[in-house]
């Protein structure tokens, strides 16, 4: 259909709302960046450039303009659910400027409803679903070519008026292969990216991947299936290669890894050994998701990750009941927080604990008691969020057959609106309830009081910053 005209990329981070309850920040768009990179090593004839709207403070009309004066062949974008129809509109945008821009989506929301997308937005041409490296590269080089799209593993798009989805592309075996993410495309935003309530607004944001996937199963989580259910990490090699290239070479300091679950027990040992050796652990701060039992039955190798610059790590709580943890088939204990809550407090690094209130049996009562939970931990930081039934979770599934979304809208998707009701309480009480969780938690005076002259210094900028947020009054305008 497009054949022998593709030349030009563009890769658009769209436009769009940040997530008020962490504050102020703009990320580094990795995820096209990586995408970038492999295109760059595998189709070298052609020219990819990236607008990143939010870094460079354009809006919609901004980027009607840099889609008009750069006179891209194919435009693509990435989103995850709260973030799908800033896709869409981006695609909409280029199919107005030329109806032969080719347009690609991809990411976690698209490969999960390539049916329903295809079919509701017919300005997007082409999903490309779960990894992107190859199957881009390979699409690209048949547009660009000629050959068959038939024969692109990892596809959806329409075909004579059908939809048609090629089968499952394998997953690259070894992900050292992948090029280092194209950093070098955004180098003029480099200096923008922040994230004020982690690590101020002067120093410098960077993300990058460790792993894709994660060997649990857990029912609200679409990380997983994503990555076909296996987890693959890169090399603890390659992995404080790229925290020193992002540091001495882009002077990266807050470095974010990906990964959905760290896995100290895994991996530290190599990753503290390599890094140890390497300037670069003075300067960084690098941020760790990670399970609660596994940080709990770790604490020398937490220690030593500490050493060479792990200042905070974000855990999934997610309940203090046993009943609710079983539901979500998470695999930990309560106890388990307690005591990984302890091991990061005694190691001076900064805690996190994400908790989900709203699931199907949930109560006044029992939000309650997650609430005390909560304040009883002793972490530095706790983020409450709402049981999003996202496309392509197990709980998706088993909500969708009982009628229990009342809200269809993906831009809702973020965790802080309330999608579902509960066999208690209606939508509207559980996002009460989630108002109520962080007044626990931010709404007391001598709590904000001792959080802003904290001896810690994270924990001082943190609640600094989020005391001129608003917060709590964003949250209260959602009831
Ligand atoms: C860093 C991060 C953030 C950062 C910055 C994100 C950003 N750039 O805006 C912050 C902290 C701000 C953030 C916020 C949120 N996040 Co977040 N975030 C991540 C995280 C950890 C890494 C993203 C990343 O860079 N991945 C690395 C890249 C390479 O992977 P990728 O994007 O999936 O891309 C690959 C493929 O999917 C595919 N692909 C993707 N896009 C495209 C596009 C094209 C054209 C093609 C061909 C292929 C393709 O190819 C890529 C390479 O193989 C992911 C989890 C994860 N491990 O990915 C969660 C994740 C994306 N976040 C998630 C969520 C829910 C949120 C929030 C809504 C709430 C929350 N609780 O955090 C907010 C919303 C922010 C907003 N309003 O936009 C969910 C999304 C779930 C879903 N299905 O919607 C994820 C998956 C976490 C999870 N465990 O569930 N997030
Ligand atoms: S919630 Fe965390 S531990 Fe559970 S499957 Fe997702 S990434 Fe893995």
């Amino acid at each position: 259909m497009h054949e022998g005209g593709v030349s030009k990329i563009l890769f658009v981070e769209p436009p769009r709302n940040y997530w008020f309850i962490m504050g102020e920040y703009l990320p580094p768009p990795t995820g096209l960046l990586s995408l970038a990179a492999y295109l760059r090593a595998e189709v070298p004839d052609i020219e990819i450039i990236v607008v990143d709207c939010q870094a460079e403070r354009i809006d919609w009309d901004g980027l009607r303009r840099a889609i008009e004066s750069t006179e891209p062949t194919i435009v693509a974008t990435s989103g995850f659910t709260a973030n799908a129809y800033t896709c869409a509109r981006t695609a909409e945008i280029a199919k107005t400027i030329g109806e032969d821009i080719v347009t690609i989506v991809g990411g976690s929301h698209f490969s999960f409803v390539p049916e329903d997308s295809l079919t509701q937005f017919a300005e997007i041409d082409y999903i490309v679903r779960g990894e992107g490296e190859v199957t881009l590269a390979e699409l690209v080089k048949v547009l660009q070519r000629g050959g068959s799209v038939e024969k692109v593993n990892g596809v959806s798009y329409r075909m004579n008026g059908n939809i048609v989805h090629n089968p499952d592309r394998p997953q690259i075996a070894a992900l050292d292969i992948l090029p280092y993410p194209a950093y070098d495309l955004v180098e003029h935003n480099i200096k923008r990216y922040h994230f004020s309530m982690m690590a101020g607004r002067n120093t410098r944001y960077m993300i990058l991947e460790g792993s894709r996937g994660c060997d649990h199963r857990c029912s609200f989580c679409t990380q997983w299936r994503h990555w076909q259910g296996i987890c693959r990490r890169k090399s603890p090699k390659r992995i404080a290669d790229e925290i020193e290239c992002l540091n001495e070479t882009y002077g990266g300091v807050f470095l974010w890894l990906t990964d959905d679950n760290f896995e100290y027990g895994t991996r530290s040992k190599e990753l503290y050994e390599e890094l140890r050796r390497r300037k670069c652990s003075e300067s960084v701060m690098l941020f760790f998701q990670a399970r609660t039992d596994d940080v709990a039955s770790n604490p020398e190798l937490v220690s030593k990750m500490r050493d060479v610059g792990n200042y905070w790590v974000m855990m999934g709580v997610e309940s203090s009941s046993e009943e609710r943890l079983r539901e979500f088939r998470k695999d930990i204990t309560p106890s388990d927080a307690y005591n990984a809550v302890k091991v990061l407090n005694d190691n001076d690094i900064f805690s996190h604990a994400m908790f989900m209130i709203g699931a199907r049996r949930d109560t006044a009562e029992s939000i309650e008691a997650e609430r005390d939970f909560s304040l009883s931990l002793g972490a530095d930081l706790a983020i409450y969020t709402v049981l999003t039934p996202f496309p392509g979770t197990s709980y998706y599934e088993t909500a969708e057959a009982n009628g229990w979304i009342e809200d269809s809208n993906y831009s809702h998707y973020d965790m802080a609106h309330a999608i579902m009701p509960t066999e208690t309480l209606s939508r509207n009480e559980v996002q009460h309830e989630l108002y109520n969780c962080y007044k626990a938690f931010y709404g007391s005076y001598s709590k904000s009081i001792s959080g802003i002259f904290s001896k810690k210094k994270l924990k001082r900028t943190m609640y600094r910053h989020m005391a001129s947020q608003h917060v709590l009054r964003k949250l209260r305008s959602l009831i």
